[in-house]
């Protein structure tokens, strides 16, 4: 039996019989997946300081306690309803906004709400063995608060399934625990979601631009005709700021060690002989991690996105700031790649939706590095980390099979291969990683040796503070 009390919600669970039952089959597959493929080596034995959504509101929001991770109370919320709401763009622009799933729109919408979800257990899987090589306690316990959170991020996407697509979308909630990232046979939709997590640098960059690709995503769907998946997503935002958050410090104080480093090793000295990371290193995973979720928003030209867009599914980032929300005749000048040239072409704006999106996640990753550079500036470094061209690396849409260098130059495949390694991680990249992470830091207030403190600790609480402890 599970008990609607159990579940932190928002939606009168306990007055919801289909509801309850349907997550009563789907509830214990969850916990034995969260066992089986979550954090390894943390689920019986140590307690997190996490923060756990006990309503919507800003006092609920921000409940902090120690909890055994399978005990984490995953909620159902939906962010509070806006009266009146309109649909806000496409062929049905200011209509009244649907409280159920309209049939001809059913498959559509089905398929976003898997997707999106099946994004969410995906990178718990990713992440399940970074525990045994953490930096330290604090960064720890930010990685478990990362891994609940995706885990209620795939609650509030099983919530529109039983609540909203019947029998299908039991059998949906059923394959989001059943599909696994990295598997040949069975692997996660989404190829970044697919991807080996294996070190923490490879987690913040994850964090900073794979988790803001979660936020642009969720940014459009909130603007969804469908008013539950609006609101279910504009809950999720609130707590995709921790995330990016989580990765944008977690860089900046690796590079902030980096700086302290390369003052000691001298203006020619080796950062890696001294335990750090050096600069190239943290250039290259930025470039693979960026390249990869710029590759999430789809083809430049998809058809796809036009009808999410015509149909009121899926709308643009911020859609109340633009002027045109039909978007009936606007134009997009998209550069296509024609025998190793440049050629622009105008593209009917609704098919070129998906890239409108990715220029909005483009400029806000470019907002980051910035922030980040700023730190190489108050060392008195020259050095810069710049985001590649977003032809680079790519394996969707028009530039997938292509090759270009960071800087947007065309390559030859065989000039590709032969130096891919200068700008992407190699074998030896990552070995040398995991050598630096291979023993742990488990003790309140100390850091491993690549990375700076932060300048505060978690909810007011002292750096050195206990945020993971082992039970006694
Ligand atoms: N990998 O017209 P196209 C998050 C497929 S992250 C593999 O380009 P569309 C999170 C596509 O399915 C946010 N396959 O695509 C972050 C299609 O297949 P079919 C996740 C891909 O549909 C961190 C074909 O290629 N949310 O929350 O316009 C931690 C061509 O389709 C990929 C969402 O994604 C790929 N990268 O756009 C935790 C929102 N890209 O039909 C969580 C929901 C495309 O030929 N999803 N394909 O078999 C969508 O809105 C759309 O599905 C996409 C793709 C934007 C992803
Ligand atoms: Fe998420
Ligand atoms: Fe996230």
């Amino acid at each position: 039996m599970i008990s609607a009390e159990r579940i932190p919600n928002n939606v009168n669970l306990s007055g919801n019989k289909r509801l309850l039952r349907a997550l009563e089959h789907w509830q214990p597959k969850y916990i034995q997946w969260w066992r089986d493929m979550g954090p390894q080596g943390f689920q019986d034995y140590h307690q997190v300081y996490v923060r756990t959504a006990v309503s919507v509101d800003p006092e609920g929001w921000a409940h902090f306690e120690y909890v055994k991770l399978p005990e984490y109370r995953w909620g159902i919320f939906l962010a509070d309803p806006t009266p009146d709401r309109r649909i806000g763009f496409g062929d049905f622009f200011g209509q009244p906004v649907w409280q159920e799933v309209p049939g001809e729109f059913r498959n559509q919408l089905r398929r976003l709400v898997v997707t999106q979800g099946d994004t969410e257990p995906a990178s718990v899987e990713q992440q399940r063995w970074l525990g045994q090589r953490c930096p330290s306690l604090y960064d720890l316990r930010n990685l478990f608060q990362v891994n609940v959170e995706e885990g209620r991020h795939l609650w509030a996407m099983v919530y529109l399934l039983h609540s909203y697509f019947g029998r299908d979308g039991r059998d949906d909630a059923e394959e989001l625990l059943e599909r696994q990232s990295g598997n040949r046979d069975k692997p996660r939709i989404l190829q970044a979601f697919n991807e080996p997590i294996d070190n923490w640098l490879d987690f913040f960059m994850f964090t900073m631009f794979t988790d803001r690709d979660g936020k642009s995503q969720l940014m459009s769907l909130s603007e969804s005709s469908l008013d539950p998946l609006s609101r279910t997503t504009r809950f999720m935002l609130t707590e995709e700021a921790h995330h990016m958050f989580v990765g944008e410090t977690g860089v900046a104080r690796i590079l902030e060690r980096t700086c302290q480093l390369m003052k000691e090793a001298g203006f020619s000295g080796d950062v890696r002989k001294l335990g750090g990371i050096d600069l190239p290193t943290i250039q290259k995973h930025l470039n693979q991690w960026f390249s990869l979720s710029v590759d999430l928003h789809g083809s430049e030209v998809s058809s796809n996105a036009a009808s999410y867009f015509a149909n009121g599914l899926k709308g643009r980032a911020k859609e109340e700031t633009f002027d045109d929300h039909l978007v009936t005749s606007a134009v997009y000048n998209m550069e296509f790649f024609e025998e190793g040239r440049p050629v622009g072409r105008e593209v009917s704006m609704r098919n070129a939706m998906n890239e409108v999106l990715r220029d909005w996640y483009v400029g806000d990753c470019a907002a980051g590095v910035e922030r980040w550079n700023r730190i190489l500036e108050q060392y008195g470094f020259s050095d810069r980390l710049r985001l590649p061209d977003r032809k680079f690396n790519r394996g969707i849409g028009m530039y997938a099979g292509l090759h270009f260098e960071p800087n947007g130059a065309p390559l030859s495949r065989q000039e590709w291969e032969r130096r891919k390694y200068e700008w992407l991680p190699s074998r030896a990249d990552s070995e040398y990683l995991l050598s630096i992470m291979a023993r742990p830091v488990y003790e309140p207030g100390k850091f491993a040796n690549y990375i700076a403190p932060p300048r505060r600790g978690i909810n007011q609480q002292p750096i050195d503070f206990e945020y993971v402890r082992t039970e006694h």
